[in-house]
């Protein structure tokens, strides 16, 4: 089950829709054309220059693009440079993304918590139940009121965050939100996706439904007494590499309650009220239930403005720790606003003195520029849709230049690159998206496609980094289901952190063979560093395949 050597062409080893911006990246040396073949009969169908030399500093490379926009006949294709290897095949047609939105989306049913898997809904991933979280502990650092240390609380459902077995709300949030954003924006595209879950056919879109799924447990963590929100429930250590059910059995703690937790689940809540509204019939009374609570998490955080959380000392699982919270206020403003059309939310807010960047879980205010970009017809009169327009578009005209400027023609500067950085670049591509949508400038498409096209081949390594999908994909990811279970494919439809240049696993790793941020990279089961999964990464990828789809011109 190794991968061969990457081929010298890298490019989207999926494929692309026929009217999509397509390119391909060819090594500098190389001769001054390309053609496009046909992959059975290995005949020419298409044939153009080579751009011209340039470099991406992440990957310490030159390089040259093909650029073959201008081919759009569906079938399968290799691209061809005089005195290289042949690129790996890749396909052109209408359906270029449906399999891999299904599976990015499908990947959170195989990591939902306190639930067995069927065989007829997990194939070979079907597994017991385990962390049922029906009797969790108030951690001390959680104590209040009438729920001392030690109450027990029942916490079931939500996912997995990653590939560990804890729950955090700072990635559930982001995480829930942008499949919630995904079906607000492309609800044909997701109407038609069915991903096999056991509430498939209720009337209720899948996403939606798989949603709801880490919802109900978020509603949970919710303290009814005062309406403060834990930050995570979690081992006080991090399971072995083991199933669900072989998993340790002692106790499960929330832990502390944060302004962030409270505020995630404000903006979370308050997006779920409006997508779960018309699901009366499934969900009774649901959208009503979390609007209320959205707006008691809201005033729990007014009055704790500044409750960062830090790990107490006994437990030493992920932290998701913030030192800001300004932009989980400003989101959690916007989401309440929408919903509610309260315009003391707006005037929280700030507007104005909210900036707009790539969404990532401590650096959540892009979502809420989005969240307003999309709804922007239906705002009240205060809203200042000159504003709306100027953050979102000026964000994504920064990264289509930076798209422009670079040799691998992605929107991710060298410095971007951190833990998780195929999140940032499928999260830059989603911001992309939104500045398309506002005023169609093709660049935007454009570079939100080459965002997908990296994650999916053309990148230095030349390697898929989603599971399941593309000619080399991720073999080893740090994912404890996939370690634990015995069948050779690791769970399907996961994208793996990353290269990043930092390698905070490299004592427990064999050497990574090179430290450049876009290099810095191993398939191998010990690198949480790069290959772990994380719910907040599939969500922009999900998204991303739906947008393509739908806004790609036919
Ligand atoms: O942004 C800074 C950059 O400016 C700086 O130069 C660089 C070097 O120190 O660090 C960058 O920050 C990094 C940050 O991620 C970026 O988001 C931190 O070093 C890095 O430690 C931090 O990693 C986080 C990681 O947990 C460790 O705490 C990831 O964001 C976060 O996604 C990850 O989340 C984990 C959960 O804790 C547990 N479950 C799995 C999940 C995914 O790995
Ligand atoms: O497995 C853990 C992973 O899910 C986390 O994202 C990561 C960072 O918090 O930590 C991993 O656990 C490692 C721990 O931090 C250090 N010892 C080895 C653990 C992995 O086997």
């Amino acid at each position: 089950s190794a991968i061969a050597a990457p081929a010298a062409i890298k490019l989207n080893q999926l494929g692309f829709l026929p009217a999509a911006h397509k390119l391909a990246v060819a090594p500098a040396g190389a001769g001054g054309r390309f053609d496009i073949v046909d992959a059975a009969s290995g005949k020419a169908v298409f044939s153009g220059a080579l751009g011209s030399p340039a470099s991406w500093d992440a990957a310490g490379e030159t390089v040259r693009i093909a650029d073959f926009s201008g081919f759009a006949a569906p079938g399968r294709y290799r691209v061809k440079v005089e005195g290289l290897a042949p690129s790996d095949a890749f396909a052109i047609g209408a359906d270029a993304y449906q399999a891999l939105g299904a599976a990015a989306l499908k990947a959170y049913y195989f990591n939902r918590s306190g639930t067995a898997l069927a065989p007829r809904h997990a194939g070979a991933y079907a597994r017991p139940a385990g962390h049922p979280d029906d009797r969790v502990l108030v951690h001390a650092s959680a104590a209040s009121g009438a729920r001392p240390a030690g109450t027990v609380i029942s916490a079931p459902k939500g996912w997995y965050d990653a590939g560990d077995y804890n729950k955090y709300l700072p990635s559930s949030g982001i995480a829930t939100y942008t499949l919630l954003a995904a079906y607000e924006h492309f609800p044909g595209w997701f109407e038609r996706l069915d991903v096999n879950i056991p509430e498939s056919g209720n009337g209720v879109p899948d996403i939606v439904d798989e949603a709801m799924w880490n919802l109900e447990w978020m509603l949970a963590m919710q303290d009814p007494l005062d309406g403060g929100v834990y930050h995570k429930l979690t081992n006080l250590t991090f399971d072995a590499m083991v199933l669900p059910h072989q998993a340790m059995k002692a106790p499960r703690y929330v832990v502390a309650k944060s302004t962030a937790a409270a505020l995630n689940f404000a903006a979370t809540m308050a997006t779920a009220s409006r997508v779960l509204a018309p699901y009366q019939q499934q969900y009774p009374g649901m959208a009503a239930k979390m609007l209320a609570a959205a707006e008691r998490a809201w005033q729990w955080a007014a009055a704790n403005p500044a409750v960062l959380f830090k790990n107490p000392p006994d437990v030493l699982t992920g932290e998701y720790g913030d030192a800001r919270v300004d932009d989980e206020l400003a989101w959690a403003a916007a989401e309440l606003y929408i919903a509610t059309g309260k315009d003391s939310y707006y005037l929280a807010m700030q507007p104005e003195t909210v900036s707009a960047t790539y969404p990532a879980w401590d650096d959540v205010r892009g979502l809420a520029w989005m969240s307003l970009a999309h709804h922007r017809a239906r705002l009240t009169p205060l809203a200042d849709r000159a504003l709306i327009a100027a953050r979102v578009g000026g964000l994504a005209a920064r990264l289509a230049a930076q798209w422009r400027s670079s040799g691998y023609r992605v929107p991710m500067k060298a410095e971007d690159i951190v833990w998780g950085s195929n999140a940032v670049v499928l999260n830059q591509a989603m911001m992309l998206v939104q500045g398309y949508r506002l005023d169609g400038n093709r660049d935007s498409l454009a570079a939100a496609q080459s965002a997908l096209d990296y994650v999916l081949g053309r990148n230095p390594l030349g390697r898929s980094f989603v599971t399941g999908f593309g000619a080399r994909p991720p073999l080893h990811p740090h994912h404890r289901p996939s370690q634990g279970d015995g069948v050779t494919a690791p769970v399907p439809g996961w994208v793996a952190g990353g290269p990043q240049p930092f390698q905070q696993d490299k004592a427990e790793c064999p050497p990574y063979s090179s430290r450049l941020p876009a290099l810095s990279w191993l398939d191998h089961v010990c690198s949480y560093a790069s290959n772990e999964v994380a719910i907040n990464w599939n969500a922009p990828l999900v998204y991303l395949a739906a947008a393509l789809s739908e806004l790609t011109p036919k």
